[in-house]
Order: structure tokens, then C-alpha cells, then sequence
């Protein structure tokens, strides 16, 4: 690709620069104010489009996570950044580096409330950027994306937001210079000494471990640590990412998600050290001590934020890769410990009745798919049945929402699939939650990406009854989701698509839709 001789446009300079920042996915939903981005758009770029914002925005996160590197966005003017911002809740919840460009109108106007003006566009996705702005001249703008993007890189990842006028792209600017930028923190040395003094001197360790694991490629070194202290690991509440393999003889299990039952679990042990998570992140009210008596805390990860809030003890804030290396060239000596016994393989599961099971339909999943896939899930009342029957032990194999937003799930198994074309994402999707963002499947269809898509069609929300009965309640408006054909739905956006309702036709089904070389979708009458 013949690249522009200075002078630069903005749009020149912008191009040149996520050229080479190895952004050259751009996910987007494109108005009038964004078309201008268009002209000449490079051959070496692709530009993948998803049928609303909300989508574009989890697309871009399942492929920033998959790559390991910061996506780059474009949204239509003030409607589309307002469609995009519960997954824009969900990318920050995730720490997920993106770089969201918007429209605006053209800045000669600005002062007359034109028609798809944007007021104060900078404010409006905050809180969840972490830096936003309207550059204050065209000129400006190159930099800005620049800084946005290293910024979205520092630790904690994150998305940034910049407002571009639609004219500015015609007007001249400068080259972005040549830059490198950190992306990892190292901790204090002197407290990491500390912690492994306090992981020598223990009786009974135990660690927790979060997404900030596989985020910073620290889960082959973890396991490591863990081995070398003969340390349980459980991980956090609420995490959206593999932390550690689950078919470990350390592997302790998920830990839940009220103070009372985190406590209880973890009971027993004088230190815990918890690992790329929050101290910690409860969906349930409690009351009593977070931290269970007589234990020690200390807490690693990238996140200033979470180390300020965490319920006690000592927060290192650091990357995990270099300060888990620094804990095992620790040299102190390590109090003899009782190897533990793991929890066993899951069940093998009785071949009974006509029906499907959830849970016989994730151990078959478990068999079935292949051993390199990719799960992203986003399927709430069936989750403790994929942890129990569906173990993950591959640092880049699973994903799912740090927020608890619903509509993360397809669009990041799109953009999960789109970054790792080799292997197959396997996105298990509740079926109340797949409709919040069904159109990604279109998306899927036109890429031809290698995506099975399985519904566990319960025909509700049913995890909401669930909810229902935790608050007294002995029933719940509006959770019933009755007459819906995700197979027509599929075949209407080019998805091929099965309905499986017995248990002799499901594993043939699955097959076929993990054999598919495109998208693949099989709705489970459970
Ligand atoms: C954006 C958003 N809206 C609403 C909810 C509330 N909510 C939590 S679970 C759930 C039901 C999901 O239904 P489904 O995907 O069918 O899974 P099931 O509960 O049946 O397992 C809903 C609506 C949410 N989490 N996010």
C-alpha cells in the first residue's frame, strides 16, 4: 500500500498512524458524519460493520481481548455513542483497551444546534472512558487518536473516546512521530519481597485469581506459583476471563458471590493473595467480614482504582507477569505442605429420559468441541452448569462480561472469531440474552467466521426466577419468552441453523455446527 507524502491530511496522518499500530480492523456503524473517514479507504484496512452501535462496541472488544492490543472504533454522531454505552459500560468493566472515534457535525455550524449535533460529546460516554475529548482544532486530531490509543494501552486498559467534526479529515495535519510507550507497571520491590516472605512462612495458602490473569499472559506462570506452594486457587467472583485451568489438581473451584459465602470459603487460611481481580466484586448484599479471621491479605493487579477500594490488607499495583517471575526467583524457604487432592473430573452424567439437560448438554458441549475453541458465554441460569461440566484450560479460552450487561456476549464471539480465524469460538448464549444483540449474526454471515453458536432456549429469563425466589417473591413479570424461532432468525441474517428438542439428535447436530468452516448456529430446546 503506497503510503501519502506529506503534507498530510487528517485523514492521511490517522491512517498512516493506525497502520502502523496494527489497527487496521475498523468496527463501526457509519452516518453522514462519518462518511468523509471513507475516501480512499485503504486496501490493506477492513473496515467490519455491525448493525448497531452497542454491537460495534462488543465486537471490537471480543477483538481487542482475542489480540491482546487496542481496537479502533467508529460511531455514528450522539444517537449511535448513546446505543453503544451499555457495552461501553461493559468494555471498561472489562478493561478492554479501545480507541472510539465518533462523528460529529462539521465545526462551522457546531454553534447552531445542527441536525446530528452532538453537545458536549466529549461528556456524554463518560464515566466509562478513561480519557475523552473533542480536539480543539482538525489539525489536532491525529494526536489525539494517538494518545487515545496509549492511553486504552496503559494499565489499567481501558476505552478512550475522541469526537471528530466531519470536516476535519480534509484539513491538513501533521504525521504522528514515531512513539513507544510502556504498557506494564512494575510493583513496589519491596512489598513483593514481603508477600514472598509471607507465601514461605504460611501454613495454608490460598490464592484467588481474576481476569487480570489472561489479561497480562501471567496464567502459565500462576500455575506455577500455585504448584510451588502447593496453594489452592479459586476464582474471583464474577470473572470474565480464564484465570486458571480448570481441570488442575489445585483448582478449588468459583468462588460465589456475597461477603458471607467468599468468607466461608476461604476459611481456614492464614494468607490470601488474590490475583488480577477486585477484593471483591459481590452481586449479592452481606454483612460480616470480608476478609475471614486470622488470614492475611494481599492483592495484585494493574487497577490503582481497585487497590484503593479493596476491604483491607496490602495492594501491590502491578502487572502480574514480572511480579509472579519475581515470586518464584524468591528463594526463602517454603514450609512443607500436604499435596492437595483435586476436586475430581465432573460426573459422568446418566443417559436418561428423551429430554435435554443443561447439564448433559454441557458435558456433550465439553466432548464435542474442538480442544483448541474459544467459549465465549453470555448464558446467566446456566453458567454454574458450564463451570461444573465445561472446564476451560487455556489461558485464551473463555470470555464473558465483567459488567453483567446482557448484548456483550454475540457480538464479542464475532469479534473474538474474526481475531482468531484458525480456531472455532463456541458462543453459548441464553436465549433471552442473545436477542439483545442478535444482529450480530449478520456480521458473522458476511465474514464467514468460524463461530457455533449454541441457544439454551429455556424460554425465559429464567435466572430472574431465581432472583424472584432470593427476594420472596413467588413469581416475576415479564420473564417469559414464549413463541421465538431462533433458526428462522438465524437463516433470515445467513446463519445455517438446527433445532435440536431429544438427546439422540443432539449430538449430530453439534457436530455438524463445530464442522461448519462459517457460522453455525444450533437452538436447544432444553
Ligand atoms: C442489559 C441488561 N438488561 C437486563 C438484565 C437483567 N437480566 C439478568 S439475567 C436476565 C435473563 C437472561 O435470560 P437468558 O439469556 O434466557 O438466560 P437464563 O436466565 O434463562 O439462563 C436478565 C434479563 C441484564 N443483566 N442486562
Amino acid at each position: 500500500m503506497p503510503h501519502a507524502q506529506p503534507p498530510f491530511t487528517v485523514r492521511e496522518a490517522v491512517v498512516d498512524f493506525l497502520r502502523r499500530s496494527g489497527m487496521t480492523a475498523v468496527f463501526g456503524n457509519p452516518g453522514s458524519t462519518e462518511l468523509p473517514l471513507f475516501r480512499d479507504f485503504p486496501a490493506d484496512f477492513r473496515y467490519v460493520t455491525a448493525l448497531q452501535e452497542s454491537l460495534v462496541v462488543g465486537m471490537a472488544d471480543g477483538y481487542a481481548q482475542a489480540t491482546g492490543r487496542a481496537a479502533f472504533v467508529n460511531l455514528h454522531s450522539a444517537a449511535g455513542v448513546g446505543h453503544a454505552l451499555g457495552n461501553l459500560y461493559t468494555a471498561y468493566r472489562n478493561q478492554t483497551p479501545l480507541v472510539i472515534t465518533a462523528g460529529q457535525q462539521v465545526r462551522s455550524m457546531l454553534g447552531m444546534e445542527p441536525f446530528l449535533f452532538a453537545e458536549d460529546a466529549a461528556q456524554f460516554p463518560k464515566p466509562y472512558v478513561k480519557w475523552s475529548v473533542e480536539p480543539a482544532t482538525a489539525a489536532d486530531v491525529p494526536a489525539a487518536i494517538a494518545r487515545a490509543r496509549y492511553i486504552a494501552e496503559q494499565a489499567p486498559f481501558g476505552p478512550t473516546f475522541v469526537s471528530i467534526p466531519a470536516d476535519d479529515w480534509e484539513q491538513p495535519a501533521d504525521p504522528v512521530p514515531h512513539r513507544t510507550v510502556s504498557r506494564s507497571l512494575r510493583g513496589d520491590a519491596a512489598m513483593l519481597a514481603q508477600l514472598a516472605q509471607a507465601l514461605a512462612a504460611a501454613e495454608k495458602p490460598v490464592f484467588v485469581a481474576g481476569s487480570g490473569v489472561s489479561r497480562d499472559g501471567a496464567y502459565a506462570v500462576l500455575t506455577r506459583l500455585a504448584e510451588k506452594h502447593e496453594a489452592p486457587v479459586w476464582t474471583a467472583p464474577r470473572t470474565a476471563r480464564a484465570a486458571f485451568p480448570e481441570s488442575h489438581r489445585l483448582f478449588a473451584g468459583f468462588l460465589p458471590n456475597s461477603r458471607e459465602t467468599v468468607a466461608a470459603c476461604l476459611g481456614g487460611h492464614d494468607l490470601i493473595v488474590v490475583f488480577g481481580a477486585p477484593v471483591f466484586t459481590y452481586h449479592m448484599v452481606g454483612t460480616g467480614p470480608c476478609i475471614p479471621a486470622g488470614a492475611t491479605l494481599f492483592q495484585l493487579g494493574d487497577n490503582p482504582g481497585q487497590a484503593a477500594w479493596a476491604a483491607g490488607g496490602t495492594a501491590i499495583v502491578t502487572s502480574l507477569q514480572p511480579a509472579i517471575e519475581e515470586l518464584l526467583a524468591a528463594e526463602y524457604p517454603v514450609v512443607a505442605r500436604l499435596p492437595r487432592q483435586g476436586r475430581g473430573s465432573p460426573p459422568v452424567l446418566e443417559s436418561t429420559g428423551d429430554g435435554v439437560g443443561v447439564a448433559w448438554l454441557m458435558s456433550r458441549l465439553a466432548a464435542l468441541r474442538p480442544a483448541d475453541s474459544l467459549l465465549v458465554e453470555e448464558a446467566p441460569s446456566s453458567r454454574a452448569l458450564m463451570q461444573r461440566h465445561l472446564p476451560v484450560d487455556r489461558e485464551d479460552g473463555f470470555f464473558t462480561c465483567a459488567s453483567g450487561g446482557l448484548g456483550h456476549g454475540l457480538p464479542a464471539a464475532v469479534g473474538v472469531a474474526l481475531a482468531r480465524p484458525q480456531q472455532r469460538t463456541l458462543a453459548l448464549m441464553g436465549d433471552g440474552s442473545s436477542l439483545y444483540s442478535i444482529q450480530a449474526l449478520w456480521t458473522a454471515a458476511q465474514w464467514q467466521v468460524p463461530l457455533t453458536v449454541v441457544i439454551v432456549r429455556n424460554g425465559s429469563y429464567a435466572s430472574l426466577l431465581e432472583f424472584a425466589n432470593h427476594f420472596g417473591l413467588p413469581a416475576a413479570e415479564g420473564i417469559a419468552l414464549p413463541a421465538l424461532d431462533f433458526v428462522q432468525l438465524a437463516t433470515g441474517f445467513g446463519v445455517p441453523a438446527q433445532r435440536v428438542v431429544r438427546r439422540q439428535d443432539r449430538d449430530a447436530a453439534l457436530v455438524a455446527a463445530f464442522a461448519a468452516t462459517g457460522p453455525a448456529l444450533v437452538e436447544v430446546v432444553v
